[in-house]
């Protein structure tokens, strides 16, 4: 089991690291599995610092030990100490072998961290999850991310049970033993660190291509799941061949070995695992079809399988010093990947994509109890700090770095880094370091936004003198303060900028101070609190387009007019900034509504918008986005007293203004057009048309409650893919059509044998309005279907409640905060990772108005109070409460 609270939470501090006192040069482990009780044998080979005196200590937790030799030697109790989580042993010199067996319980394992069942006892298979500290959950070891060690690995097991028998590393032999048992061995030739760790063993299926990488090594591989679904991979090894091919062109990196196996597990605690040579993904990022899988998961799956890939090179080849540096690998993998996806499919969506994403979940964390740096300077439970700061603002990051060096420049750097780190354990310094000195610039001043949590705010004034023929932009910066930081520093901020006539052409730019270069686009650095830039020959005040393709993830507060937005929504060449440019005019609109004030803005809005509907000429998909405000968790995010009930009904009334602008008669018309090209077909145009046509449907039910449950009815029953059977089946629910009782009947029955869809099954029905979704929740926990041990089904239904229906979450009587407080505490003691990520549903509560944030703050601290809460979950209440 895991920690619990009363086990001295004593937090771990960057500033304290220190080089490990013994590394394992060599460890070979022996596993003889079996599903109640597996047994491992561990013979590690030890290198000490002779620096450093401190006697041996080893990781390990849960495990029952049963037998310790040194150097051959059976060791006497009196010369080892065995505590809750660590073994010391006397004795033991530079150059020894310490040989440890210990017995686990897989099956008993609910906390999916180490050795554990997936699935059935009777059909399940076994596997590992290593990341970040789960080996120790396995076999005594320095479980910790610098020591790097060769490992070779023997399974043994029932053949029949486990026909199938794996692990990270090259195959090195297999054969049969007596009573029905066999083995496999692997080497794996790369030292790696303990966290990329893995083994499966069981009944699986699999499907196999062989690749030859552009340096000519041939490659088998090789996807696994459950013989039922085996037939659902294919998309993602066509997904894994075009991250691989990517990496080559793009990074000129190479796989490594020969071998390359993936697996699907529905029980998994995250998105899925890089582990050297085996990668173990949750299904939901790995099996697609047509029947059961959105254009969204598509985009999803084929994303996740490339993030995991990439991390051959950052993450493994090159791997992390401490966990303080978990960014340099998750925010390096986020940035290539978004950069492949974007190769892939279309560059301003995956922008637009990737930004709301930022906005929707980490602005949020930044701006809560729980901000933390991207480097992190302290932590008490590690698995905490998988999180929007680290991974997606840790990519914005790498963005900037990637802006600052150019193209080229960055290339260069890159191999660089890969290049004087590989088989090391890194930080963020080395990263910089090499990647500036490719390129001789000081990059070292970026760290401060590595070390500083907190979003920035940059402020825009203006000011055009006609005599000169001048425009001076003044450009601004504070970041607030956080919890744990409330003095902050001034940070480098690239700012792309181009400038626009009236007409909605772009101006040629001559900035003071720099050459001439006549360029339309060009990046300024703000790296004070406030800075003036000087741009001539301007012969009529232009209007500003800051912060081009999101340049810096700031928050940018400028005074643009409604008119200047909806100018450059309309000219714009660059998608992405055509949806920015509406995303503010849609909180302009919102708030003149919510103020009912002058409605110039909402005019704007709708008139662009209307225009652009009208206008053939916008990619159906771009088109669907721009016409999307700001979700109700960003526009809760600009108030100090959000009610959240409130902004539901605001958001609504804008989008039937919006809708009443372009016409029921518009819209349904366009809809019609939509529903006459509707296929199944996953090409880009058919995937644009599909989001176009929900958007669409969402409107016209706006408009006419009645017609858009008629449509949406049809849409159900005729709908030839799942985006498209979803989409209706979410507006039925939204809507409370009396449709909707038919249609979740008819969902439940076709996809009762399907995990991935019946999720989508609980989770649309999260979204009704109000009381009704807490009614809903309740019900639905008690479905045959539902079970805290599942995470994928705790998200689906207590997720996707409290995080994507803020209206029905937030009850005025926080009846919906005493429940999700309930239920983390049960779901604590299965799983205290899972339980401590929904518990971040939390995070906007000091924000709420007053009543609902006593309700919020009652509940909360109720779960606080309970005895012998995890490490994990106490870590996260802890931090909402101070
Ligand atoms: N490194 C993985 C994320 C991951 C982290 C912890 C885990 O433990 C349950 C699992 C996966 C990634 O970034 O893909
Ligand atoms: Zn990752």
């Amino acid at each position: 089991m895991n920690a619990r609270n009363d086990q001295s939470p004593s937090p771990i501090r960057l500033s304290e690291y220190r080089a490990p006192a013994w590394r394992v040069e060599r460890v070979e482990l022996d596993f003889d599995l079996g599903i109640d009780a597996s047994e491992v044998t561990a013979r590690l080979r030890l290198r000490r610092d002779p620096a450093q005196q401190t006697p041996l200590r080893l990781d390990g937790e849960g495990l029952e030990l049963l037998a310790i030799a040194l150097d051959g030697q059976p060791l006497d109790p009196g010369s080892y100490r065995h505590g809750d989580n660590q073994l010391e042993v006397d004795g033991a010199q530079d150059g020894s072998v310490l040989e440890t067996r210990v017995r686990l319980q897989p099956a008993a394992n609910t906390a999916l961290e180490g050795l554990y069942l997936s699935g059935s006892r009777e059909t399940g298979f076994l596997l590992t999850q290593c990341e970040a500290e789960g080996f120790r959950h396995i076999t005594f070891f320095p479980d910790r991310p610098d020591v790097l060690a060769s490992y070779t690995v023997t399974l043994r097991a029932d053949r029949k049970r486990f026909p199938v028998l794996l692990a990270g590393g090259n195959p090195e032999g297999a054969g049969e033993l007596e009573d029905g048992r066999h083995w496999a061995r692997f080497v794996d030739p790369h030292p790696k660190p303990s966290y990329l760790f893995a083994l499966v063993a069981g009944r699986l299926e699999k499907i196999e291509r062989d690749y030859v990488t552009a340096d000519g090594r041939a490659v088998k591989l090789v996807m696994w799941s459950e013989a039922n679904v085996i037939d659902r991979c294919h998309y993602a090894m066509d997904a894994l061949e075009r991250s691989m091919r990517w990496d080559e062109q793009a990074y000129g990196r190479n796989y490594d070995l020969d071998v390359f196996h993936v697996v699907a597990t529905h029980d998994f605690n995250m998105g899925a695992m890089e582990n050297k040579g085996l990668n173990i993904f949750n299904a939901k990022y790995l099996l697609a079809d047509p029947d059961s899988t959105t254009d969204d998961e598509y985009r999803a799956v084929e994303a996740v399988v490339a993030h995991e890939y990439f991390h051959n090179w950052s993450g493994n080849r090159v791997t992390c010093r401490d966990w303080f540096q978990l960014s340099l690998k998750e925010g390096l993998t986020v940035f290539r990947e978004q950069q492949f996806s974007a190769d892939m499919n279309s560059p301003p969506l995956k922008r637009i994509e990737d930004v709301a994403l930022l906005r929707r979940a980490q602005f949020p964390e930044d701006a809560g109890p729980l901000a933390h740096p991207v480097r992190p300077a302290q932590y008490s439970e590690i698995n905490n700090f998988y999180t929007a700061t680290v991974y997606e603002k840790g990519s914005e990051l790498v963005r900037m770095l990637s802006g600052r060096l150019g193209t080229d420049g960055f290339r260069r750097g890159m191999d660089r880094y890969f290049e004087a780190n590989d088989g090391r354990a890194a930080t963020l310094e080395d990263f910089l370091g090499a990647l500036g000195d490719a390129n001789q610039v000081d990059l070292l001043p970026y760290l401060v936004w590595y070390a500083q949590a907190g979003t920035p705010r940059l402020k825009a004034r203006r000011d055009y003198d006609a005599a000169r023929r001048e425009f001076t932009l003044t450009l601004s910066q504070h970041t607030p303060g956080t919890p744990s930081q409330p003095e902050k520093h001034a940070l480098p901020i690239p700012v792309k900028l181009a400038l626009f006539t009236h007409e909605g052409r772009m101006l040629p730019l001559h900035l003071d101070g720099h050459p001439r270069s006549g360029d339309t686009e060009l990046v300024v650095v703000l790296d004070k609190a406030e800075q003036r830039f000087v741009f001539r020959e301007i012969d009529a005040e232009p209007v500003p387009s800051l912060l081009r393709g999101f340049s810096a993830p700031v928050i940018l507060e400028s005074h643009d007019t409604p008119a200047e937005l909806a100018l450059l929504l309309r000219h714009d060449v660059d998608g992405f900034n055509r949806w920015e440019a509406g995303q503010q005019l849609a909180i302009r609109a919102y708030e003149a509504l919510r103020e009912g004030g002058s409605d110039a803005a909402i005019v704007a809005w709708c008139d662009a918008l209307a225009a652009l509907f009208a206008d053939g000429n916008v990619d159906d998909a771009l088109l669907a986005e721009v016409m999307t405000p700001p979700g109700e968790v960003e526009l809760a995010e600009r108030e100090r007293e959000a009610d959240p009930e409130r902004i539901h009904a605001w958001r609504q009334e804008l989008q039937r203004r919006l809708a009443t602008r372009i016409s029921a008669a518009a819209l349904l018309q366009r809809y019609r057009t939509l529903a006459q090209a509707t296929n199944g077909q996953l090409d880009a145009a058919s995937q644009a048309q599909r989001r176009l046509k929900r958007r669409v449907l969402e409107l016209i039910s706006l408009l006419d409650a009645a017609q858009g449950q008629a449509l949406a009815t049809l849409q159900y029953e005729e709908a030839p893919s799942m985006t498209d059977r979803l989409a209706a089946l979410s507006v039925l629910v939204r809507t409370d059509a009396p449709q909707a009782a038919t249609a979740l009947a008819h969902f439940r029955d076709r996809y009762v044998d399907n995990p991935l869809a019946l999720d989508k099954w609980f989770n649309v029905q999260t979204q009704r309005r109000g009381a009704a979704s807490l009614a809903s929740v309740r019900e639905l926990e008690r479905d045959p279907a539902f079970t805290l041990k599942n995470p994928n089904r705790v998200n689906a239904l207590f997720g996707a409640w409290a995080r994507s229906n803020p209206a029905g979450f937030h009850q005025a009587d926080g009846a919906g905060y005493r429940l999700l407080a309930e239920r983390l505490a049960q779901l604590d003691a299965l799983n205290p990772q899972v339980a401590a990520r929904l518990a971040t549903a939390f995070n906007g509560w000091r924000r709420l108005e007053p009543v609902r944030r006593a309700q919020a703050q009652a509940a909360i601290a109720a779960l606080a109070e309970q005895a012998g809460l995890s490490r994990n979950l106490t870590e996260i209440v802890q931090s909402m409460l101070h």
